[in-house]
């Protein structure tokens, strides 16, 4: 509800921030939604790589690009066209590399610069495009550039971090950290504070300074010069920051994400990265958009604007939660948010598909009941409506999430920041927020990819950095390889069937019973060819009415053998068809 509420009152942002760029006027006036013009991105399978945890080739039990260079095969045989990599570059590593050293270094744990060019040339060879993270709302604490900001007040980069000094004896201003405690930290070299909306070790950039903006043009064309084919943008929308730094109201502190993605140079900044580095160098982009509103996506995504690709919204991958915590949440919900999200790019904009990624729980634990039949029925899901389809390594053998006992069972530092914020403040409960974290933790995607049933799942030869999901002797990719109805054999037929079908891709989307509170049908239209797609989401067996204005048509694919007849379908548990549509 709150959410809800917020999501309206943001409406009013928009003619302030459209005054400097295109007005919604011109957005109209470009052709109509479904028509829009062909890309490749548009056409992608994006899989994303969590590096750490994908395939180690030394021993180290660290995954590394060697390990994903041997693995390739494995990927393009899935169809994968683009590989998005999480952060590659030099780290210590306090937020899983996002906290960069060094931009044009890569991290050591997984190989040298030699190593990352062969695994380019290993993924253009086999025609995939590789995007990395661009993480430049905030570096690491060890920059060099942070180095030289903290040395003193006067130092020619003190301007490229955020510094205030206090007021009142106390910080500059309430402004809390997504990672626990406050978004302030003193150092005591100057006497000043820094500001970082993650941890303290990640201080933010100062983008108003035009030499911190040359600085990231010129990072981006450091790594398009080494082959890569666009960038996944962290937090995006923070660069700009509120004018004034005034304190949020108690309301703007339930979700100081929609005040910091609302920086009065937001779309200046975005505007200018694009005509100097992303047009000029066709590079694809996808923007985090942590704090956005659907009623804003055309300002990030509309072609006209030349800002962003797309963007990632979490509401789908979200619904039931607030924050860490879980909620109640209904089918119809989840649905109106896929709609809400297809509607929200207006009619020259794009949009993403997904439902996990490294900072959210495996879609099978939390839509699903950690069944190949629930990994397969989300996947007609994410496969079946618009928009570019992001797919998170492990998810197509429908990897669960991991059970945790305790605390130190978490390697993620936001687990641990949410930690001290209520078990350490005594707001809650151990038990409480164990509960919670065991169902929302980052880290229960985080898990060492299962590539067979040995106590290491093949992940390794040594020790790995992070726990296995002991259900690696049951879920894991080798047993899948030689299972014709295993979950990776219909990811890999699913995928398939996307490619040679240009209406999932491009075809106009329309939820044709969204009041249904176990089934999501939809419809996919592009000129006169119209396709249906029903899913069961439960775990029951269902019994589906057909509209009166629809007539089945052949089934192309359908995650049972049994067949749907009739106009009132009998559904499996879990059950999903794409089915054509007969006059
Ligand atoms: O995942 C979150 C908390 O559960 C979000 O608040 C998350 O911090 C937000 O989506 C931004 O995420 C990105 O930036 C973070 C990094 O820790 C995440 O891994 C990254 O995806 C800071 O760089
Ligand atoms: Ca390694």
């Amino acid at each position: 509800m709150l959410s809800k509420m917020r999501r309206r009152t943001t409406l009013k942002f928009i003619p302030l921030l459209l005054s400097g760029g295109a007005g919604l006027s011109m957005i109209n006036s470009v052709e109509a939604q479904g028509k829009s013009q062909h890309t490749w991105w548009k056409e992608a399978i994006v899989y994303q790589v969590f590096i750490r945890s994908f395939a180690d080739s030394n021993g180290d039990g660290i995954g590394d690009f060697r390990g994903l260079l041997n693995r390739l095969d494995y990927l393009k045989n899935l169809g994968v066209t683009v590989l998005w990599l999480n952060p590659h570059y030099d780290s210590p590593n306090v937020d899983s590399g996002y906290d960069i050293r060094d931009y044009r270094k890569v991290n050591s744990d997984f190989g040298t610069m030699e190593d990352f060019e062969a695994l380019m040339a290993g993924a253009h060879a086999r025609d995939m495009k590789v995007i990395v993270d661009l993480v430049v709302n905030h570096t690491s604490d060890q920059h060099i550039w942070f180095q030289k900001s903290r040395s003193s007040r006067d130092n020619p980069y003190r301007d490229y971090y955020i510094w205030r000094d206090g007021k009142n004896g106390g910080l500059p201003n309430n402004y809390p950290s997504f990672f626990g405690g406050k978004a302030w930290q003193n150092d005591s070299k100057t006497g000043q504070y820094y500001l970082h909306y993650y941890e303290r070790c990640q201080p933010d950039l100062n983008w108003d300074n035009p030499k911190v903006r040359q600085e990231v043009h010129d990072i981006m064309r450091f790594w398009i010069a080494r082959g890569v084919s666009g960038f996944r943008m962290d937090v995006i929308p923070f660069i700009s920051k509120p004018a004034g730094l005034r304190d949020l109201t108690i309301e703007e502190l339930q979700d100081p994400s929609v005040v910091f993605a609302n920086g009065p140079h937001l779309h200046t900044y975005l505007h200018e990265m694009n005509q100097k580095v992303l047009s000029p160098h066709n590079a694809m982009s996808v923007g985090e958009a942590f704090g956005v509103s659907y009623a804003q996506t055309p300002l990030f995504v509309s072609q006209q604007r030349k800002e962003l690709d797309m963007i990632f919204h979490f509401d789908t991958a979200r619904v039931g939660r607030k924050d860490w915590e879980t909620r109640p949440w209904t089918l119809q919900e989840l649905k109106e948010t896929i709609t809400e999200d297809d509607r929200s790019t207006g009619p020259d904009g794009w949009t993403t598909s997904f439902l996990e990624n490294h900072d959210n729980p495996r879609a099978v634990s939390r839509f699903g009941d950690n069944s190949p039949a629930s990994a397969k029925a989300l996947s007609l899901l994410v496969m079946g409506r618009r928009g570019t389809v992001f797919i998170f390594q492990g998810q197509e053998i429908g990897m669960t999430n991991i059970s945790f006992d305790k605390i130190e069972d978490f390697e993620d530092v936001n687990a641990k920041g949410i930690w001290a914020d209520t078990v350490g403040r005594g707001t809650h409960s151990a038990n409480a927020v164990l509960t919670e974290l065991r169902q929302t933790s980052r880290d229960n995607a985080r898990t060492p990819m299962q590539w067979n049933n040995t106590t290491t799942g093949g992940f390794t030869t040594g020790t790995p950095w992070f726990r296995l999901n002991p259900n690696t002797d049951r879920i894991n990719v080798a047993a899948q390889e030689l299972d014709s109805s295993s979950v990776l054999s219909f990811y890999r037929q699913i995928i398939s069937f996307r490619k040679s079908h240009p209406v999932l891709v491009y075809g106009t989307f329309h939820d044709i019973d969204p009041q249904n509170p176990n089934i999501f049908a939809f419809t996919r239209t592009l000129d006169n060819n119209q396709i249906l797609i029903f899913i069961n989401l439960t775990a029951q067996s269902q019994a589906w009415a057909l509209p009166a204005e629809i007539n089945l048509g052949k089934i192309l694919l359908n995650t049972h053998v049994v067949k749907p007849m009739g106009r009132t379908l009998s559904l499996a548990p879990w059950q999903g068809c794409i089915t054509a549509i007969s006059s």
